[in-house]
Formats: structure tokens, sequence, C-alpha cells
């Protein structure tokens, strides 16, 4: 790892404009950087400039460590009653044929089918709907922590939680509280899209306001509750809308330090109302990755979800800002294939995840939702890899 000083040096040698020295000097002695600094980093920081900060930072925070979860994801429905236009995966209650829905019997059935499985999570995600009500899923997540304890219930966003708030006419502290009584355990980070209205307006009206999505994260973490955020980029918002959203995050971090974990979205523009729109690059991919780490200084991780931007830039990013690459999930989270993402049935098995992360030099460490380490994977040689088609798998002592 290298020291602030080293860091310093090598950045003196490459030919950098006074404003990016300025803002590298801020990061190397922990002075927090500013709204115009985050744009200026958009709009003229090189991805080798911003490698070597996001790296310098990511490795202060977590040396090699990689984190990775067990987990599994249960999707109620594709059904929907809003039309964001970048989704690919929800079909309008009008499309209803193309859809699914599940009864709580079903979801339940799911869950069981885990039970011989060594994971830590559930991730709930789908649509909204009507009937999927505060009663609904109270009795959902308490059937599952009646039915399996120790597994993590990590469920719904404010989209789905100002929904049905609204409908049970409870304001959302009180809609919380329930919640977590029920047992839910934290909140992903879905629904962020970007904040700024002149976007969400276009891309995802009529869902919970960026100020709304805020409110109920500050619910939960008042009530001493974990949750993750994500920005949806690379579509129709300019870099001061990213940098708006990434700052109200950090403010909202500042006030009550619930956020564990970061994880921009890149756009997908297959199947969807904005397949018009092109694609980011993956050096637009990994800028994006390497400035949040930048910015987000009160942040502890940033994931990237390795299902969507594929496991060669999953593992580039561990040099660009990112210590977490999501889990093992398998190919029952849709929302991704369905959008254009090159995994079209998502499952890597733990042996395939430490390998990703041990073949580019860090040390993959199995983590629990709240990031207990479960496993350290440093050491650990899988037997039956060194078999197959003659392939050496390192270890982490001669990486
Ligand atoms: O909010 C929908 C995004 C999100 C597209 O917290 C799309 O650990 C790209 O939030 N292109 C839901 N993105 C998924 C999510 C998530 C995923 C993994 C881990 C965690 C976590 C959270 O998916 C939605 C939306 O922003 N999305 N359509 C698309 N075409
Ligand atoms: Fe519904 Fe979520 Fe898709 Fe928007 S992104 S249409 S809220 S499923």
């Amino acid at each position: 790892m290298s020291t602030a000083k080293e860091v310093e040096e090598l950045l003196a040698g490459m030919n950098i404009s006074a404003e990016l020295s300025l803002i590298a000097h801020k990061v190397l002695n922990n002075t927090r950087i500013s709204f115009e600094d985050g744009v200026y980093l958009f709009e003229h920081a090189e991805l080798g400039f911003l490698g070597i900060l996001a790296n310098y930072i990511r490795e202060k925070k977590h040396g090699d460590l990689t984190y990775f979860n067990r987990n599994f994801h249960l999707e109620p429905t594709n059904l929907c009653v809003y039309d964001c236009k970048f989704c690919s995966y929800s079909r309008l209650i009008k499309q209803k044929e193309e859809g699914w829905e599940l009864t709580m019997e079903e979801m339940l059935d799911i869950v069981k089918k885990y039970d011989d499985e060594p994971v830590t999570e559930v991730h709930i995600v789908g649509g909204v709907l009507p009937q999927y009500d505060v009663a609904f899923y109270s009795a959902l997540f308490s059937a599952i922590k009646k039915h399996r304890p120790n597994l993590h219930v990590k469920a719904l966003t404010p989209v789905e939680y100002h929904y049905i708030f609204k409908k049970a006419k409870i304001d959302y502290a009180t809609g919380m509280k329930l919640m977590k009584e029920a047992g839910l355990e934290s909140m992903p980070g879905g629904g962020a899209e970007i904040f700024h209205p002149e976007v969400r307006q276009q891309i995802a009206k009529d869902k919970c306001t960026g100020d709304q999505w805020l409110d109920i994260h500050r619910e939960w973490h008042k009530l001493g509750m974990r949750s993750n955020a994500t920005m949806l980029y690379g579509h129709i918002e300019e870099f001061w809308h990213r940098v708006d959203h990434l700052e109200k995050l950090r403010a909202l971090q500042d006030e009550t330090g619930g956020f564990q974990t970061f994880i921009p979205l890149k756009f997908r523009n297959q199947n969807n109302q904005m397949s018009n729109v092109a694609e980011s690059s993956v050096i637009e991919d990994l800028r994006n990755f390497a400035i949040s780490r930048i910015y987000l200084d009160n942040f502890d991780h940033i994931k990237a979800y390795w299902a969507m931007i594929s496991r060669e830039t999953a593992q580039l990013s561990l040099n660009f800002g990112v210590d977490d690459i999501d889990g093992t999930l398998d190919d029952t989270t849709k929302i991704y294939s369905m959008a254009g993402a090159e995994e079209q049935t998502p499952a890597m098995s733990t042996q395939q995840l430490v390998e990703l992360i041990r073949n580019v030099g860090r040390k993959p460490i199995e983590r629990d939702t709240l990031y207990h380490v479960v496993t350290d994977y440093s050491d650990v040689v899988f037997e039956d890899a060194k078999k197959q088609n003659g392939y050496k798998l390192p270890v982490a002592s001669n990486i």
C-alpha cells in the first residue's frame, strides 16, 4: 500500500493541471472535496489519475480485502403500477400475461429451497402492486424469520415503502418501525435512480421523489438500522446531477451514519423505453466508481454489482475504489438479464467468486450483510480447482 507522500510524488510526475493537483492534495490530506471539485473530476480527470486516488482510499480503508456475500434474490412480481422509462423488468398491469405474481406460499417455497445452502441473506426486490401491502409484507418478513431465524432479510426500497405506507395512511417513521418489528433487518439501495427532479421527472415520474427516498432511509437509520444506496448513471443525466446525488447521500450519511455501501448501477439499454440512449463505456464506468469512492468519504464500502457489469469489469473495478462485489446470487434475479447485462443467468459459486478476486491480487472475504466476516478465503485452496484443465489456483502468498 502506498503512503500519501508516495502518491503525491507519483502524481507530481504526471503533468496534471493545478486544479487536479489541488483536489489530489485535499484527498491525500483527508480534506473533503467540494461539489465543484466533484464536477471538475467528472469533466476533466483522466482514468489513470482517478484510479491512483481511489485506490489509495480503498487500500487505506480495506487494504486488499474484498468482500462478497452468499445470498439469493426473491422477486415477488415483475408487474408494477409505475412505468419507469429505464426499467426492462416491469410489465405494466395491462401486460399481465408477461408477468408473474407470487403468492405468500410460493415465496416461502423459494426460501425453503435454500434450506440446505449456506446463504446468509435473502434480498427481496420487485415491482409494486396494490395487493402487496403493509399487512402482506409484515406477514412475509415474519414468516421468513420464523422459518429461518438467522437468514438476514434485506428487503424492498423506499419506492415500495412510500407506496404501501401512503395506502395504509401511516407516516414513514411508524411504517419503518412496523417493518422492523415484522423482521426487516436492512434495506437495499434501489429506487434511488437520480435524485434531481430535472432527471427523475423524465425517467421515473410518479414514484417516490428523491427527498422521499432520503426521508425513508433517514427514518430507518434513526431506528439504529443500516441500508445501502445506489445511483443509476450513464443515461440522460449530466455530470452535475451525479454529483448532486452523491452530495445528498454524503449529507445524510453525515447526519445518520446508517449507510453501509454505495452501489453505482450502470444503465443498460435493452428492452426498455430508453433503448435509444447509448450505454456508458467501461472507462466511464471505472471513472464513475473512482469518483464515487473519492466523493463519499464517509461511506465504508463501494460495491460493483458483477451481475450487471460483467466479471471482467468487476475485477478491474477493484483497482478503482471498489472493495465489494456483491454475492453469489443465482438465476432467481431477472432484473439485469432483462436489461441487457452480459450475465443471462447470473450465478457464481463461492469458488468462482474467490478465484475472481484472488486472480487480481486481492483477498476474498465472505461477509454477512452487516460486514461481519464469515470466512477469510485469503489462503484457502480449493483442491478440485487444481485438477481442472491443468489450471493451478494461485494462493494468496504467491500472487
Ligand atoms: O432501483 C432497473 C436498477 C435497481 C435498470 O443494495 C436498472 O445490495 C440498470 O438496487 N439498467 C434495483 N439498472 C437493484 C438494486 C440493487 C442491486 C444489487 C444490490 C443492491 C444492494 C441493490 O435496479 C433499481 C434500478 O435503479 N435498474 N432497470 C436498467 N435498465
Ligand atoms: Fe416499477 Fe421499479 Fe421498474 Fe420503476 S424500476 S417500473 S418502480 S419495478
